[in-house]
This record gives C-alpha cells, structure tokens and sequence, in this order.
C-alpha cells in the first residue's frame, strides 16, 4: 500500500548481552546499533542496523551508517510518496555500497506497508511457514567444558541445531568434544573468514565428523578458494559474509563455492534483495537459512518473518530473546517452543510491540530528521 515517510528518527542504541559472543573477530560483551524509526500514515515501523560498533564483520559499523542514513538516505526518502517499499531499493541507488544502513531504512518500510495494509510481514514478503525452525550459534568458550555446558543447556532448550564458532586452534578438538559427548546432533560450524585455501588439509580433518556444513572457511572475497576449498573438502560449504549481493551469490553458485547460502537481509541490503536472493538460490537448489547478528527484539522479530519464505529450509540463527537481552525491546519476547520452532505471527506488521522507554533507557544519541 502507499505510503508517505514524514519522518525519520534516528538512534545509536547499546544493550548489554546476557552472555558474551566470542567469534574469529573478537568477544563482545554489548552490541551497539542504529536505530530508525520511519513516521508516515499515522504510523510508525522500525528498522534495525545490524552494523556494529567495529568494522570487523563488516565495513559498516554504527557510526558509517549514522553519517549514511542522515546525510544520504533519509534524505532520498523523507517527504516521498512510495507505491511499495521495493522502490526505496531504487531510491537509494545512487549511493553506492551501505547496505547495512540501506536495509535498516527499507526494512522499516516493508513494515510500514504491512501495517497499512493491516497484513502480517511475511504475507507481504511471500513467506508460506507458520513456525520457523530455530538454530543457536554458540560462541568461541574459555575451555571445552565450558562449551560443552553451554551446548548443553541449548539443547535442553528444544533448539534445532548447533553452530559453533571456529578459529585455528579451536575447531577440531573442539568438534570432537561436541560430537563425543552429544552424539548425532545436527552441528556446523563458523569460522567467520579465519582460514586460507592453504588450511585445506585441516580442513578436511572436519569430513569425519558429519556437519551440515562450514561456513565461511576463508576470505570475504575469495569466492574462487571457496571453490577451490570444495573440491578438497566433502562437508558442504555454506557463505556469509562473500555473498554481500545477489549477483555475487549468482558467480559464487556457479563457479561451485558453496552448496548453502546464509541470508541476512542487512548484509545484502534489505528485505527486497533477501527475496531475489532466496529465489534465486531456490532456482539452483541452493538451500536457505536464516543468519542473525544478534539482533534485539525489533531485528529479530522481522527476521522471522523472512525466515517463513519456502526455501529457508534448514535451522537458522534466530533463536529466543532471552539468550541475548533481559529484557528485550519487545514484548512478547521472542520465544522458542520444547520442539525448537518459533510461530511466525499472524496478526499485522511484526507481531510485536517496540517497548519505546526501554528504546529510550537504552539510546546513546538520537536525531530527528523532516523534510
Ligand atoms: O557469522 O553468523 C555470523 C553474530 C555476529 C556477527 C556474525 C555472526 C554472528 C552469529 C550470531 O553467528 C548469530 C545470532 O545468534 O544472532
Ligand atoms: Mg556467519
């Protein structure tokens, strides 16, 4: 339905996390990220920046998108009549890259119109699940123990799948551990870019342990050794971070990098690309699952939406609220069933309400922008 944004806020946001996150990267402790918030309609919707604090996942970090979203993009858009939020892909075309900050503003408008047309999310994006299949990411632990108590206790929770996170040093021992004393689980794991076709060998020590998957073994833009990686490793090789567009998935499924795609809708630049790149894995038999960066309620939410799409086929990382903020900035919190799954909401927009003064207790900075 069309809409008109008379105005955008803009947030920086920091939320402690219930538990560290170690990856490849680095331990985090909190997660700071822009917030927007698009006026229009007599309504309001939300968009979450997954970009962090440090470049080290991404280029982008808060303070990239703060300076793209105020000064270039909500410009494009403020005081604009839209048919449908696919145009804001459009609208914005004309700045290059950001597509962190490009999927918080055009995430918030494909809530805007499910909530003018008083429609769930997913219905608008072509999802068809009820519930999701819900997976946990377990982070890089101070020791083995510690890790196998912590994956413990995942799936005691009625989780679908483990990952682990991997970095030289820790990832067979630690894949052995895992598979020693859980058995035939499903697991995975990330290395989130640590290794190089030169650790192939390595690598394949992974084969006799019968994981879903590696995913994102080596560089970001090394497509071609992923490639090359797959002719030397059995497990499948699933991408993250090298596929940070459509067209790059399309050169990557062709050349025999990967057999597995992660989405996530801010790292390709929002819900309109998450959609093209869904189906266009679905066209090549590329399965589909849901990535998460430890999105707050408001990302979150809207993923489980995405994730209702036909081809999300396998576990993703969208798991509960309570694994990462107490409380969270919605309610009802996200909440994964005893059998793993998380329903997908039927009423409209997101499903859940932004609780704004918990937003307010937890923002650093805020910026109001009208045309
Ligand atoms: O590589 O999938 C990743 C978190 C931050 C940055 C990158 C990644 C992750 C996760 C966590 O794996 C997923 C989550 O629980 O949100
Ligand atoms: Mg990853």
């Amino acid at each position: 339905m069309a809409f008109t944004v008379d105005r955008v806020d803009l947030r920086v946001l920091r939320l402690p996390l219930v538990r560290f996150f170690e990856t490849s990267f680095g331990r985090s402790h909190d997660r700071q990220f822009v917030l927007v918030t698009l006026h229009g309609e007599g309504l309001t919707a939300w968009g979450e920046c997954v970009a962090d604090a440090h470049p080290f996942y991404s280029a982008e970090t808060t303070a990239t998108a703060w300076l793209v979203l105020r000064d270039y993009l909500a410009p494009a858009v403020l005081g604009r009549r839209f048919e449908h939020p696919r145009e804001v892909w459009a609208a914005v075309r004309r700045v290059r890259g950001h597509r962190m900050a490009k999927a918080a503003l055009e995430m918030a408008a494909w809530e805007m119109h499910a909530k003018a047309l008083g429609e769930p999310l997913w219905r608008v994006l072509g999802g068809t699940r009820p519930a999701i299949a819900s997976g946990v990411s377990v982070g890089i632990q101070d020791s083995l123990p510690q890790l196998l108590d912590v994956i413990a206790g995942e799936l005691a929770e009625g989780y679908r799948r483990i990952k682990i996170k991997i970095k030289p040093g820790w990832d067979v021992g630690a894949v052995e551990a895992v598979r020693q004393r859980f058995g035939d689980i499903p697991l995975m794991v990330d290395a989130n870019a640590a290794y190089s076709l030169a650790d192939g060998d390595h690598l394949a020590a992974l084969d006799r342990f019968g994981l879903m998957m590696i995913e994102q073994p080596l560089d970001y833009e090394d497509v071609r050794d992923h490639a090359a990686l797959a002719r030397r490793v059995a497990t499948p090789i699933c991408l993250d971070e090298s596929v940070d567009s459509v067209g790059r998935a399309e050169e990557a499924i062709a050349l025999g990098a990967c057999r597995i795609v992660n989405i996530k809708p801010g790292r390709v630049g929002g819900f309109a690309e998450s959609v093209r790149l869904h189906d266009l894995c679905a066209a090549h038999a590329i399965p589909v699952w849901h990535g998460g960066m430890l999105e707050s309620g408001i990302g979150r939410a809207q993923n489980v939406h995405l994730a209702s799409l036909p081809n999300f086929s396998l576990p993703g990382d969208i798991a509960a609220s309570r694994r990462y903020y107490r409380p969270d900035l919605v309610e009802p919190p996200i909440e994964v069933g005893p059998d793993g799954t998380i329903p997908v909401p039927r009423t409209p927009g997101t499903g859940v309400e932004v609780i704004e003064e918990r937003v307010e207790r937890a923002t650093e900075e805020r910026l109001t922008l009208a045309p």
